[in-house]
């Protein structure tokens, strides 16, 4: 086994370029919540790929962007936070949005680090190949990149290929997870995600931004069923109202779609039970951050 390479790789980028998707795709399994809209990822969260002669350690973030609350303060903070610590970053762009000024601000951060860095061009299928010659033009020497790598996350084109490179980049290093191990986070915490990845997408404007989910009780019922206790948290009333829905079908949408994600996590049939409770401007409170899990 003296062979064995192993190393953290951090997925970094402004929102919405698909790294939790990628993260996905690469594991296999759903353990990071995507959706259209910014600021879906707020925690750091690891996928582990083991192979026979190799362990990588990715580490999905949330997208870098300029913090309006402490909540947001917070996600700016893990995502720059992790540059330091890993032997490989993986800088992600959206192949249709080329150049921004969203990405500069990332660019100049990546100048003051020194592990090696990966332009991963994302969404490929979305553009036509005469566009990914002239994108990689336009980045190509605004920071020492590695390699330059397209990818479709959604699709899956390239991805293995990207894994194959990565793996030749790392060191030799132990096996830090137990092979069947897919991610450093509890069960909680994924179905709390997926339960607020249903919100993310049922809902809109500031309401899918406002919520946080807990996890109250999950305890084994008859016929290894198992009964999932959960409150979704929200700022003002209103957004209760609208979380619950006319007679409650909202709740019972997000319930249903939830449930199924669960289900496909745990691989057991689950009982949902949602409640709504509203908590005034809890993301700047520091006190109910930390209850939240969003702990730095
Ligand atoms: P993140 O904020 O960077 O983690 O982005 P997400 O993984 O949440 O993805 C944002 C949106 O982009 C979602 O609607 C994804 O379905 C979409 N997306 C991600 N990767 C691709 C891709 O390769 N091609 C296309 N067409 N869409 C993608
Ligand atoms: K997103
Ligand atoms: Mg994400």
């Amino acid at each position: 086994n003296h062979h064995f390479k192993s190393g953290f790789i951090t997925i970094i980028g402004r929102p919405n370029v698909g790294k939790s998707t990628f993260m996905n795709r690469v594991i296999g399994q759903k353990i990071a919540i995507m959706s259209d809209k910014a600021q879906t990822t707020r925690n750091k969260i690891q996928g582990v790929l083991t192979t026979d002669d190799a362990q990588l350690i990715f580490i999905d973030t949330p997208g870098i962007h300029k913090p309006k609350h402490r909540l947001g303060d917070f996600m700016v903070n893990v995502a720059e936070g992790t540059l330091n610590e890993v032997d490989a970053v993986l800088f992600m762009i959206n192949a249709k949005e080329g150049y921004g000024k969203g990405d500069q601000y990332i660019l100049d951060r990546l100048q003051k680090i020194n592990s090696p860095i990966f332009l991963i061009i994302n969404k490929i299928d979305l553009i036509h190949p005469d566009e990914l010659f002239l994108l990689i033009d336009q980045y190509k020497d605004k920071c020492k990149f590695e390699e330059i790598i397209p990818i479709s996350a959604l699709e899956g084109n390239n991805v293995n290929h990207l894994v194959e490179v990565l793996k030749s980049h790392l060191p030799e290093g132990p096996q830090y997870y137990p092979k069947d191990q897919v991610t450093d986070h509890p069960e909680r915490f994924i179905i709390s995600e997926l339960i607020r990845e249903k919100v993310l997408h049922l809902t809109k404007e500031e309401v899918p931004h406002s919520i946080a989910v807990a996890i109250e009780n999950i305890e084994k019922r008859e016929q290894e069923k198992l009964l999932v206790q959960a409150t979704i948290i929200t700022e003002r009333s209103t957004q209760k109202g609208i979380l619950i829905g006319k007679q409650g079908s909202m709740l019972k949408n997000i319930g249903r779609n939830a449930r199924k994600d669960i289900e496909a996590l745990l691989g057991s049939k689950v009982y949902l039970e949602l409640w709504v409770k509203v908590k005034k401007d809890w993301r700047n409170r520091q006190s109910q951050l930390h209850e939240f899990g969003y702990r730095s």
